[in-house]
């Protein structure tokens, strides 16, 4: 068995579980936010078996879209030293996927 943990976007969030739901596939889902731009993503984890785990990582792939946002940093050059914002252009996602060896699963 494996743990699958994917970083997606919120706006993909819906289609990626309902696809892995439909798969039959379960999934927890953990409102999160990435330590470099601040705003909220959303963390899924799911064990599958390990014959599983392709069809998993197959539905993060398909419904988890790339996308460009804009991330507001502070400066060091300009005449307000240091605290002009220079807003940047990050590209973000699909997603960011870690699979994990599962050593023991219970359900109590
Ligand atoms: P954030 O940390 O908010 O990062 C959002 C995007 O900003 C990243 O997209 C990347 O394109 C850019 N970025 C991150 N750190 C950067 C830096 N130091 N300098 C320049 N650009 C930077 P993704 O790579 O697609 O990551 C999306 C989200 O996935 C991240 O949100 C974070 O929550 C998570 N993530 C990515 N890699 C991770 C890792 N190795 N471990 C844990 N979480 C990770």
């Amino acid at each position: 068995m494996k743990l699958i943990i994917a970083i997606i976007q919120d706006e993909d969030a819906g289609e990626v579980i309902s696809h892995l739901n439909e798969a039959e596939i379960q999934v927890t889902r953990l409102a999160t936010k990435g330590g470099f731009l601040r705003s909220g993503n959303t963390t899924i984890m799911t064990g599958v078996d390990d014959e599983k785990v392709d069809e998993a990582l197959k539905i993060i792939e398909e419904n988890s879209k790339s996308r460009t946002q804009y991330a507001t940093l502070p400066s060091s050059c300009g005449a307000m030293h240091g605290f002009i914002l220079a807003p940047i252009e990050v590209k973000v996602g699909g997603a960011t996927v870690f699979v994990l060896d599962v050593d023991q699963f219970h359900k109590f």
